[in-house]
């Protein structure tokens, strides 16, 4: 089964037929996007659950995630939370292509690139939320967008992980997708592409990657998304018919 209506409070664990993997999701987290893209890039076949993360399900806290955040997946007796945990699971376990470099230095400064742009999302979670000012919080996100600039110049790959996207690129896609379109919050925000020459070609990359593709954010319901976080109440559902 697979649920879109997120379930919250009160509702019941949905059942779970053995075998299928179940990824515990928000439409519009960037961290389950994470996990979504190892997902459909490695072709592994998943259901999906949602959950109110306004009115969590007692059940999410006591049996998959004591800390009550998404992403987390279930798969028969597996159950693990964190993006970055739950894909290096996922790139371990199921077969395919690897999407973590081999060579253990690579993995750990790919790490560490992925380390320099959760600077850059600091960032822009202060806008994000309401009270965030954007005169004081767009410098320094370009700031810290700069050391970005500078690994992927450094790297002079197509993508971070070389000629084709691996693990990092998938780690770092869903907050820069929403980057991207920050003139949803900041109206007349745009990525220079002289300053940011690198990120913006590994943008348009980034975009026509198959599995980026697949879980484009949907850009009318995330306005609508943005804008009841705006209004300090969260809508999970966001854009669903009633
Ligand atoms: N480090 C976690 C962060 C996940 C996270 O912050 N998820 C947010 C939604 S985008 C969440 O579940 N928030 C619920 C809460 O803070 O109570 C990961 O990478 O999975």
């Amino acid at each position: 089964m697979s649920t879109q209506r997120s379930l919250g409070s009160g509702s019941e664990y949905p059942s779970r037929e053995q075998g299928v993997l179940r990824l515990y999701s928000m439409r519009y987290c960037p961290y389950v996007k994470r996990t979504r893209l190892v997902l459909e890039h490695k072709n592994i076949p998943y259901e999906t659950v949602n959950i109110d993360l306004t009115n969590k399900p007692e059940w999410y806290l006591q049996k998959i995630n004591c800390l009550g955040l998404v992403p987390a997946i279930e798969n028969d007796d597996v159950i693990i939370f964190d993006s970055v945990i739950i894909n290096e699971y996922l790139d371990s376990v199921f077969p395919g292509e690897k999407l973590i470099q081999n060579d253990p230095y690579q993995a750990a400064k790919d790490k560490m690139v992925v380390e320099i742009w959760s600077k850059v999302v600091t960032q822009y979670y202060r806008i994000f939320y309401p009270g965030g000012k954007e005169e004081d919080v767009v410098p320094e996100l370009l700031s810290a967008l700069d050391r970005v600039e500078k690994e992927l110049e450094a790297r002079n790959t197509k993508f971070f992980g070389g000629d084709k996207p691996m693990m990092i690129d998938f780690n770092i896609w869903p907050h820069m997708e929403r980057l991207s379109l920050f003139d949803v919050q900041v109206p007349g925000f745009k990525l220079d592409n002289e300053r940011f020459k690198h990120v913006t070609a590994w943008i348009d990359k980034m975009t026509k990657v198959p599995a980026a593709e697949k879980t484009k954010l949907p850009l009318d319901n995330f306005k609508i998304f943005v804008q009841s976080v705006k209004n300090g109440k969260m809508d999970c559902d966001a854009g669903l018919e009633e």
